[in-house]
């Protein structure tokens, strides 16, 4: 009877695992920041890598490596291996990025050890708001985890998050940059805590890119 009974868990488990259980993520940032980490995104990739993110706090700009590190484990805590990369991407909690295909995923499939990295950079459009409370997530073939975010900030010059920088977004970045005096967060690609000229290169050099 016991014998019966242990098979029947066993079996439960096993079908469990086969319907697709999602894995249980971690997300770590390799450097650890006190402050949010910025990365300025362009959608046609040709935006900063993460190991090139920027840093502003108490009075200092930094540059720093901010590659993200993901872990999945399945419901036994034992490492996912060769998970496909197309299936682990990053969000912003709030919805507040638009994607290019493909453009957050993984740089690799997960290792033995069910590890792998992003690095970027990341094909995106819109901007998300550090002061708004979001936050970059780990999505796992269409799975999140609360315990699976960071303070990672994604800004665009896509501005109305269509997928392209064209008149609109110049129109929307003249308001925050230069007829509203009040400091916005989102045109400060170069972010050091100020709106200038470091800025509006930023975004000139962004004109007219558009996904792949
Ligand atoms: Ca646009
Ligand atoms: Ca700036």
């Amino acid at each position: 009877m016991r014998m019966i009974i242990v098979l029947c868990v066993v079996l439960v488990l096993t079908v469990q695992a086969r319907a697709g259980v999602p894995p249980y993520p971690m997300l770590a940032l390799d450097s650890e920041s006190a402050f949010p980490v910025v990365l300025f995104c362009v959608p046609d990739g040709s935006g900063d890598d993460l190991t090139e993110a920027q840093v502003y706090g108490a009075g200092v700009h930094l540059v720093v490596d901010a590659t993200l590190t993901a872990t999945l484990y399945d419901a036994f805590g034992t490492p996912v291996s060769f998970y496909p990369l197309e299936d682990i991407w990053l969000e912003s909690v709030q919805d507040a990025l638009v994607f290019c295909t493909m453009g957050t995923v993984a740089d690799a499939p997960t290792d033995a050890q069910g590890r792998t990295t992003f690095s970027g950079p990341f094909l995106v459009g819109g901007g998300m708001d550090p002061t708004a409370g979001d936050k970059l997530e780990l999505v796992v073939g269409g799975y999140t985890d609360p315990t699976a975010r960071v303070d990672v900030y994604l800004l665009t010059p896509d501005l109305d998050g269509d997928r392209d920088v064209d008149l609109s977004d110049v129109v929307a970045f003249v308001d925050l940059y230069w007829n509203d005096p009040a400091y916005h967060i989102a045109v400060d690609y170069y972010h050091d805590g100020v709106l200038n000229l470091s800025d509006l290169v930023e975004f000139a050099g962004a004109l007219n890119r558009t996904c792949p």
